[in-house]
């Protein structure tokens, strides 16, 4: 736990996942593969869509948002909401796998695939992870490699339409091979790091990668 002033405060909600992850909650223990299983161990479907949260949902107008791309890459952007909508259009289809054992599948996306920013920015040799912070103060981490899955998509609409506040517009993450929570909502800033920087949740007994496959919940100390 981190002293910084920035670090969201504590919630019922957040003080509960933490004890889930202490206790081992919704462990299995099985390990299952995505070729062959479409639901990973310990989740089941839903039909509807949850929202998660650490008790407050930003509200930021397209006129005042920005996303900074920066840290160890040659070169940093900072786009206005013209900007991202500028760059080359992605679209997918995939499945959500939350920690807490919900999945929905086939949500719809359309944003910029992590990989034309990876093109644009040009993450220096230097930089083996990302940090991803959030207008709510959220951070997450990733690998580079986890960050730049084939798959992962900087998303401003689901099913057709704008994403809602609620689910993390203007602009979130999607990356769905691992479990939702590494899908940073509300997102302000990608920050290429050398060294990897547990993020919110991975710093309160969640695992660091987060395969739901593997059932990667929590951390093991
Ligand atoms: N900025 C931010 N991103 C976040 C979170 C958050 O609290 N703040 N929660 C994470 C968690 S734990 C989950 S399960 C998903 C939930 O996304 P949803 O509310 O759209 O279902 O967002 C993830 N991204
Ligand atoms: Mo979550």
């Amino acid at each position: 736990m981190t002293d910084d002033p920035d670090t969201p405060a504590e919630t019922k909600l957040t003080r509960t996942k933490q004890a889930w992850a202490r206790d081992g909650k919704f462990l299995t223990g099985r390990v299952a593969r995505p070729e062959s299983e479409r639901l990973p161990p310990g989740q089941h479907r839903v039909k509807d869509w949850p929202v998660l949260d650490l008790g407050l949902q930003p509200e930021i107008a397209l006129s005042n948002w920005t996303l900074d791309i920066d840290g160890l890459v040659d070169r940093p952007l900072h786009w206005r909401w013209d900007d991202l909508m500028a760059q080359e259009p992605a679209t997918e289809v995939s499945d959500i796998h939350c920690v807490t054992t919900w999945s929905r599948y086939d949500n719809r996306w359309d944003g910029v695939a992590t990989r034309t920013i990876l093109d644009l920015a040009r993450s220096k040799p230097e930089a083996g992870f990302v940090v991803l912070h959030s207008y709510d103060g959220y951070t997450t981490n990733l690998t580079l490699a986890d960050f730049a899955s084939e798959d992962a998509i900087l998303a401003h609409s689901w099913e057709g339409q704008p994403i809602t506040g609620e689910h993390g517009g203007p602009l979130r993450l999607v990356l769905p091979k691992l479990y939702f929570w590494k899908s940073a909502k509300w997102l302000k800033r990608i920050e290429f790091t050398p060294e990897n920087r547990p993020g919110f949740w991975e710093v309160r007994g969640y695992h660091d990668r987060g395969d739901p496959w593997r059932e990667e919940r929590y951390s093991d100390d």
